[in-house]
């Protein structure tokens, strides 16, 4: 039976599938081969796609069609054996003219593809598919039905280039096999951080006043966005476990189970965060300790019944000892204990834990200066290396602090051979303009995922997340119409599903991806324009933000609580750990081993030597290393002072460039998606003048030194 396409109300933003990015599959005629719950999802997007579009679908057991087929979609073992001896089959970069003759014969024959590709056999995997063309046929085989469905969403990409001349064989295979989102929901609304901890796009897509949502289409609406994008995992509540989401590992399981049923048919599965102290909260144990015998054993029977209820339940998120959650500390133990405890209740079944790495003191003494919330994670988890069991993955930011808009990556992800890593992402911008603000990542993630924390001819980030790990980001999404608020932000969420399936992806080319998908700029009355502005618009934004904001990499300097807009001395003197250090000298944290807190100890050479050196240390991280007098000169030739000023105006004349681009597309694209983003440039550019505004002045009063330009500084 194909599973219907879930029906959004009609007022929801189709994001990256609209009906006319089916055009291609839905107005031609598409053979499946193949059974399971995922291949009937295939078959329910192209007899949705063929709805709209005038094509036709049939399945290989179903009689002959009468047109041939544009689109075979097979597993490979369903696929008819030929009658032929192995070493006569075909190679399967080029098949044999006889064979394409027969592949796009009116019934086409399935046994000369098999045949043809007789190599991909078991090759594939779970997850991969290959895309080839036989003459007027394009074939997508996979050895398993959700490679069958990335195969689809790949095809749909394409567009007509997949129904192109004939190429060689493409195989496409994820390189990290998780590819999951964190969604920081509450079940219950909370009194200070609402619905969804750190959301900005309305109200929880998967809760609302403590109970699930009933409009399940667009949960499933969801699951489809999110499979098209490559995302195979989703934990469905925040990691800060408050009382009624500790309970939906028990009691309220059947709500988790709705959402597993409801994401299921995409190939996404659920994960759930749950509380460390659950023995206590939820069964009344008198401890939470993890080498007791009694919590143990109700870890083991509540996860066995989790399993009951859900088989292909992913596992659990914890963010132990860490602001206030409850964690091992409290007996004595450490987090290889803890995770170890859930990992042993999860591992009969093939779950896993996600325990995070962010675990940092948040009570600091501002005047302690010894004290560096940068080297946290470094300091609880490097020493654990080795300790956790194989179905654990220690969940590490992908910086040292918190998604500032420049950190150094995380020294964390050099120091755990011994043990899987999840990197995360925060794709809610929570510290990047919070879906305000234009701001696409992907070129930060990029950069990330491309470094290499030995130097040259080292591996890299992706290399290790791949090496047995995954990758994780909080999601952006909510109720919103537009499903991140800011229709923009939309391109955040697609990029990482796609960068967590091929991190060598260049981010304007997911960019370009997703403008196609999005905006059909085929049909517009200016293709070429549309897409350069929304180039223009996009491409370098993260870069046009960081220049209005925490300059050179020092973070922070948002207002407390909430996190938007400036306030220089905001976090100066609190206990968060989150300081630069301004006086009228000069800004930055010192950080070194010479003089400083160390960090920079706890990277590899190349970039332990790097980071310490105020010579090598490249000027975007400068004052995240070193504290430096406002005269000193960058490699930029610029001075510190000069280059905060210059930067800043030059942040904010790009965001009044932005809007005058973005106002040029009226009439372009959707006239809802031209307001809505409309409204959120007005709101961008008061913000970036504030900033601009506020950062300008306080290093002027603090420093005295005028900018050359003699631009006013208020
Ligand atoms: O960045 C901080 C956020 C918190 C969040 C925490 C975390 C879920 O301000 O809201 O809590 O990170 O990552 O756990």
């Amino acid at each position: 039976m194909p599973v219907p396409t879930p029906e959004p109300a009609p007022d929801v933003h189709p994001a990256w599938l609209p009906p006319e990015a089916f055009r291609a599959v839905g107005s031609r005629h598409t053979l499946v081969a193949g059974d399971g719950k995922l291949v009937d999802t295939v078959v329910g997007e192209v007899e949705r796609a063929c709805a709209g579009h005038g094509g036709t679908v049939r399945r290989a057991t179903d009689e002959p069609g009468a047109r041939p087929a544009d689109l075979v979609l097979a597993l490979i073992p369903a696929l008819p054996e030929a009658d032929r001896r192995p070493g006569d089959a075909p190679d399967a970069t080029a098949a044999s003219g006889a064979d394409l003759a027969a592949v796009h014969a009116a019934h086409v024959d399935l046994a000369a593809v098999r045949a043809a590709h007789v190599d991909l056999a078991g090759a594939l995997g779970a997850e991969g598919f290959a895309l080839a063309r036989h003459g007027q046929v394009t074939v997508v085989l996979a050895d398993a039905p959700a490679g069958l469905l990335y195969g689809l969403f790949e095809v749909v990409r394409l567009g007509d280039t997949a129904f192109g001349p004939e190429c060689p064989v493409r195989v496409h295979r994820p390189a990290l096999s998780r590819r999951m989102l964190d969604h920081w929901d509450n079940v219950d609304e909370h009194p200070v951080m609402g619905q969804v901890e750190r959301g900005y796009a309305g109200g929880s897509i998967f809760w609302r006043d403590g109970r699930p949502r009933r409009d399940r289409a667009r949960v499933r609406a969801y699951a489809r966005l999110l499979a098209a994008c490559g995302v195979n995992a989703v934990a469905v509540n925040n990691v800060n476990v408050h009382a009624t989401e500790a309970r939906l590992l028990t009691d309220r399981l059947d709500d988790v189970a709705e959402i597993a049923d409801d994401l299921r048919p995409y190939g996404i599965r659920v994960h759930l965060s749950v509380t460390f102290a659950a023995p206590v909260v939820l069964a009344g144990l008198a401890t939470a300790d993890p080498l007791d015998e009694a919590v143990r054993t109700w870890w083991a029977e509540t996860t066995r019944r989790v399993y009951a209820r859900i088989p292909d339940f992913g596992g659990y998120v914890v963010k132990a000892d860490s602001e206030g959650q409850p964690g091992p500390f409290s007996y004595g133990r450490d987090h290889a204990d803890g995770a170890n405890l859930l990992a042993e209740a999860l591992a009969p079944y093939g779950g896993v834990v996600h325990w995070r790495a962010f675990v940092y003191n948040h009570r600091q003494d501002w005047r302690d200066r010894s004290t560096d919330r940068a080297r946290a994670a470094f300091d609880h988890f490097a020493p654990l290396d080795g300790r956790f069991r194989d179905n654990v993955f220690v969940q590490v930011k992908h910086g040292p602090m918190d998604f500032q808009v420049r950190e150094p990556v995380s020294p964390v992800i050099a120091a755990m051979p011994g043990t899987r890593l999840a990197v995360e992402f925060q794709v809610t911008q929570e510290y990047t303009g919070q879906q305000r603000h234009v701001c696409y990542l992907a070129p930060w993630w990029s950069e990330v995922l491309r470094y290499r924390p030995w130097g040259e001819g080292g591996r890299s980030v992706a290399d290790v997340a791949a090496d047995g790990g995954d990758l994780v980001a909080v999601s952006n999404v909510g109720d919103d119409r537009f499903w991140t608020g800011h229709p923009l932000a939309q391109a955040n969420l697609y990029a990482f599903g796609r960068l967590a399936w091929d991190p060598a992806l260049a981010p304007e080319a997911v960019l370009d991806e997703w403008i196609d998908l999005t905006f059909d700029p085929a049909r517009s009355a200016d293709p070429e324009m549309l897409r350069r502005t929304l180039h223009e618009v996009m491409d370098d934004s993260w870069r046009t933000y960081e220049r209005y904001t925490a300059p050179l990499g020092v973070g922070f300097m948002v207002r407390p609580g909430h996190h938007y807009g400036p306030d220089v001395d905001g976090y100066e003197y609190t206990p968060w750990g989150t300081y630069h250090f301004a006086d009228r000298d000069g800004v930055g944290v010192d950080r070194t081993r010479a003089t400083g807190t160390g960090f920079t100890g706890q990277y590899p050479p190349p970039w332990s030597q790097v980071y310490e050196s105020l010579d090598r240390c490249p000027d975007e991280l400068l004052l995240f290393f070193h504290h430096v007098p406002y005269d000193h000169v960058l490699h930029s030739g610029s001075t510190v002072i000069q280059h905060i000023y210059d930067t800043h105006f030059a942040g904010l004349a790009e965001v009044i460039e932005m809007s005058r681009r973005w106002e040029s597309l009226a009439g372009l694209v959707d006239p809802a998606v031209h307001a809505r983003v409309s409204e959120r440039l007005a709101e961008q550019l008061r913000c970036a003048q504030e900033w601009c505004d506020q950062i300008n002045a306080y290093f002027h009063r603090k420093s005295g030194v005028p900018d050359v330009r003699g631009r006013p500084l208020h």
